[in-house]
């Protein structure tokens, strides 16, 4: 859970001008193909390194897009690559100063994140050159101006998606872990399938109104949700050393994330650190969080 507050100091290293001159010219949907099912898909490559990310295609029409991360610092992880959108009149450099002060938990600063920032997700670029890429996919559901963000690295490529909606496939999913509406205090908790695979593609509807991140770390037998509520509480740690672990980007409202995944077969403690637009805290030290199985 720390590396959520780390993401949010070096947010503050973000520039507003990194890599904002748009690359025009590429073919619309030049990248797609045909899955087994004979459907269309989309599949962006993004090299993910220290200084840079890299995009094959900047320039494509909207509908359901596949993006497939590919760090090649050879080091575990150079950040988490996410993509989002703006709304009108809000601009990069107000994204840059509300996000570490929302992730402080300012709650003026939560509300204007909340409300300008529309976030489709994203995952950690995990390293290095020989491992498989981290891919996930939604649907880039409107044209206009997008931009994948690593806010650990504050690199930032601008992709333009323009022209009308094209049929295009999603990964059809082996589990889903939902952003659910609650009565704890947080409002917010996960629904999660009974019958979850190990690995494949997992799916994330956010079906609350605010923003979640989805944080799955493996944890030790027998725990129970209570166990994690005690823990924020002073409690043990409920988490397993060396377990199995990973997390999502930030989902917005009516997103939904589809996210490749490979994790072990256990017990897992699903949770979200995003700040409660009521105070700031973390979700999770409200109750946003469960317990579930994988495999
Ligand atoms: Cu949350």
């Amino acid at each position: 859970m720390q590396k959520r507050y780390r993401a949010a100091a070096t947010a503050l290293l973000l520039t507003a001008t990194a890599g904002m001159a748009a690359t025009g010219g590429a073919a619309e949907a030049s990248g797609t193909h045909h899955d087994r099912a004979g459907a269309k898909t989309l599949t962006i490559t993004i090299k993910s390194k220290a200084h840079s990310l890299k995009v094959s295609d900047t320039t494509f029409r909207p509908g359901n897009t596949i993006f497939r991360v590919k760090n090649i610092d050879g080091k575990d992880s150079n950040g988490l690559v996410q993509l989002i959108r703006l709304r009108k009149g809000y601009t990069l450099q107000d994204a840059f100063t509300d996000v570490p002060q929302a992730l402080k938990g300012i709650p003026a600063a939560v509300k204007r994140v909340d409300g300008n920032i529309i976030f489709y997700g994203g995952m950690n670029a995990k390293g290095g050159r020989n491992k498989p890429a981290q891919k996930w996919a939604v649907n880039v559901n409107k044209p206009g101006a997008y931009y994948l963000v690593n806010l650990d690295s504050g690199n930032l490529a601008p992709l333009t998606v323009k022209g009308t909606k094209q049929h295009r496939a999603l990964p059809s999913r082996d589990g889903f872990i939902n952003p659910v509406p609650s009565h704890n205090a947080s409002g917010n908790t996960f629904e999660a399938g009974k019958h979850n695979a190990v690995s494949g593609w997992m799916s994330s509807k956010n079906k609350t109104a605010e923003p979640h991140f989805v944080d799955i770390e493996q944890v030790k037998k027998g725990t129970k949700n209570r166990d994690i509520t005690k823990m924020f509480q002073g409690g043990p740690n409920v988490f397993l050393k060396h377990g199995a672990a990973t997390d999502t980007g930030v989902i917005s409202p009516g997103h939904r994330f589809l996210w490749s995944y490979d994790l072990k077969q256990g017990r897992y403690g699903v949770l979200c650190f995003w700040p409660s637009i009521d105070d700031g805290m973390p979700h999770a030290m409200m109750g946003m969080h469960i317990v579930t199985h994988l495999g």
